[in-house]
């Protein structure tokens, strides 16, 4: 079948500080060539509408698929469906990623006809299997397919994220992708999932609080065939099991690759594993993004970060020990006074690293967007980019703008300011002497993105697809309901030995266990490997939760398994947490840990299960 996918426009952060190639895209590409089809690419983030339109006439695909990672894409997406449908009627028309997965009866409904399928989970496992149902009229069948006609049984993951390997070759003007001054950027994922579960985040609900690895060997090669001399690691929290990012390390050693790396993590994952980022800044670790998210504890305790500001500000100091250059993200709440917004200035100011600034936004896929008492302002999925703000603000909407701007201008401006200036200007020369232009952009386009009347006069567009509203809770919702994938890989039965428990509730946690399990065997714990660890669970409150696995199963990427596994915690606040777990089977690389829980207040009660292989 002729396939053609399509990445949407760059949002407001990607018009000024980078650009990055959609990796989840390309492996679905990759997915999909490997079946036999013949499959073009177009991201929009470096080409044009006009071009796309080009494209569809000339290559009359038989199936388009829209990746939405993002909410904010939605309306482009479905009006690139619509003359999609126009160009060609017959085309089967579909959308997948990450955002969509949580919206995907709703976006079918607002298409009109104009989309076929949702895509739910991810895409390798699922886009052969949906192009092979086409010709049948049997989409709907297909696992994590959502049609008109119905849905199909929950989504498949990846046995292993080793293959299929992105299909970088499809991509046009990869000299286009770039991040600050790396420039041209290639991105890489070494690992897939996240064991936290912040409040406001869906990285971890979207794969079921999974977390899988790729093999040493299978990232080095990936990366040796890399082109670019800058790679972005996509990973939302790199680095987590020191074993693998030193696994990672020898290989790359052992195949004298030398590249500049950019990569996210958390303070606590760099305070506890610092040689491993140490060993990394020589093969190339250049630059680092911390979401700190908040100063103080109590920002921190709201979002459940489980970790703590002093935490957070020693990791800054071994950054900067290391010469690592950290980038903060810090959440900006929509009731925040001029204080407020003057305090964090004042941070900026003081500390030398690049601080950014995102709104806080309940997303669909949250625990947020169902707890979140203060009302939508606004359904318009444009705005819903974390730099407008959809909730009701304290200072008048205008002024929490200038607030913002202003805030984000001075920020700006230490960076760019005249010692910046100047060493930006080498940095600047040597790019645009190899004909690359994304960084010189960067440093003139800040005023025309971030502008407090650009940003007021958004929330006056006229509105033509909205986002679903919430079903409001009082207490935050079962996990598993929110989750997109809830049975592990595919074909996968109940995973061996796991009494998994998923943290909840303030207090501290202490999983151990031996079943075979989350990727290097451990029962249940999100963080450590080798079946041991002590994980704090949140910083402060009065709970204390314990979980313990028992089981022979054998814990390495390719054992086998079986054992029963059971968890059991009270908590002193107002929650008690149990967790059991029976089942046998085969471990290969990962599992999935999955723990269920209804809070109330500081706590919270549940059945920690675990599934996979
Ligand atoms: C890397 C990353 C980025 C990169 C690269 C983005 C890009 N061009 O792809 C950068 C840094 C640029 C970025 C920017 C932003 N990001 Co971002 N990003 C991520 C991150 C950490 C990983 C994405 C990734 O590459 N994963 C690896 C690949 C292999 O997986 P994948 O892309 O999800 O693709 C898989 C599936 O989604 C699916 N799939 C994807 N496309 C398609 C298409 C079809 C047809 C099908 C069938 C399936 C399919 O199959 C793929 C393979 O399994 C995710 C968090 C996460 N864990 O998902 C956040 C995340 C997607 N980002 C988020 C946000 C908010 C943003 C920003 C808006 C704000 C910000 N944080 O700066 C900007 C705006 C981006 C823009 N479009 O302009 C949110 C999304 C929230 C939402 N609901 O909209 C996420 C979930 C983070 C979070 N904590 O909540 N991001
Ligand atoms: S640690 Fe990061 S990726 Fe993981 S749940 Fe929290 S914010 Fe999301």
């Amino acid at each position: 079948m002729r396939l053609l996918l399509v990445h949407p426009s760059a949002l407001m952060y990607s018009e000024i500080f980078l650009r990055l190639e959609p990796l989840g895209l390309e492996r679905v590409a990759a997915a999909a060539r490997d079946a036999g089809h013949t499959v073009r690419v177009v991201d929009l983030q470096v080409l044009s509408h006009k071009l796309l339109d080009r494209e569809l006439r000339s290559f009359q695909p038989e199936a388009l698929g829209i990746s939405l990672n993002y909410l904010a894409n939605i309306p482009e997406a479905i009006e690139i469906a619509h003359r999609a449908k126009a160009a060609s009627p017959g085309c089967f028309v579909f959308f997948g990623g990450h955002s969509v997965s949580f919206v995907g009866d709703h976006v079918l409904e607002q298409a009109e006809g104009a989309v076929d399928a949702i895509a739910r989970g991810e895409g390798e496992t699922v886009v052969v299997p949906l192009l092979e149902a086409v010709p049948d009229d049997a989409a709907h069948t297909v696992p994590g397919v959502v049609t008109a006609q119905g849905r199909g049984p929950a989504p498949r993951m990846l046995e292993s994220i080793d293959s299929p390997r992105p299909a970088r070759d499809l991509m046009r003007r990869r000299n286009r992708y770039f991040i600050g001054e790396l420039d041209p950027c290639a991105s890489i994922e070494f690992t897939r999932g996240c064991p936290w579960d912040c409040s406001f985040c869906s990285a971890w609900t979207f794969y079921g609080r999974s977390y899988r690895r790729a093999a040493p060997e299978a990232a080095a090669e990936e990366m040796a065939s890399i082109r670019e001399p800058n790679v972005f690691i996509v990973d939302d929290v790199a680095f987590i099991k020191p074993d693998h990012g030193h696994g990672i390390a020898a290989e790359l050693e052992r195949r004298n690759i030398r590249k500049q790396y950019y990569l996210e993590t958390r303070a606590d994952v760099l305070l506890r594993n610092e040689e491993v980022f140490e060993r990394w800044t020589r093969l190339g670790l250049r630059y680092m993004f911390l979401g700190m998210e908040a100063l103080d504890a109590d920002g921190l305790d709201q979002f459940r970060k489980r970790i703590s500001p002093d935490e957070n500000f020693k990791a800054l100091e071994t950054a900067r020990r290391l010469g690592i250059s950290v980038a903060i993200n810090l959440i900006v709440d929509p009731g925040w006074d001029e204080e407020q917004f003057r305090l964090v200035r004042e941070f900026a100011m003081a500390v030398p690293e690049i601080v950014h600034l995102t709104v806080m936004t309940p997303y669909p896929g949250t625990e947020v967007w169902h707890t979140e008492s203060r009302q939508l302002t606004t359904r318009d999925y444009r705005l819903f980019d974390i730099q407008h703000a959809v909730v009701p603000t304290r200072l008048p909407l205008e002024q929490f703008y200038r607030e913002l701007v202003r805030t984000q201008a001075v920020i700006n401006r230490k960076h760019l300011g005249l010692r910046t200036a100047v060493g930006a200007l080498g940095i600047l020369g040597r790019h645009l002497a190899r004909g690359q232009t994304n960084f010189a952009r960067m440093l003139w386009k800040f005023s025309r993105v971030y502008n407090a009347n650009r940003q007021f006069s958004d929330h006056a567009r006229p509105v033509r697809y909205e986002l679903p509203l919430p079903e409001r809770r009082t207490a935050a919702p079962g996990r598993k309901e929110l989750f997109v994938h809830t049975i592990g890989r595919s074909g996968s039965r109940p995973r061996a030995g796991a009494g998994a428990q998923a943290p909840a509730g303030g207090g501290t946690e202490t999983p151990a266990g031996g079943g075979a399990g989350v990727t290097a065997g451990a029962g249940a714990d999100p963080v450590a490997g080798g079946g041991t660890s002590a994980e704090p669970a949140a910083t402060t409150g009065a709970a204390t939760e314990t979980a313990a696995a028992t089981g022979p199963g054998t814990g390495s990427t390719t054992g086998t398994g079986a054992g029963t596994g059971a968890g059991a915690g009270t908590a002193a606040g107002n929650s008690t947490e149990t967790g059991a777990g029976t089942g046998s089977g085969t471990g290969t690389t990962t599992g999935t840990a999955a723990g269920d829980g209804t809070g109330t207040g500081g706590g919270a009660a549940g059945a920690g299960s675990a599934s996979g292989q």
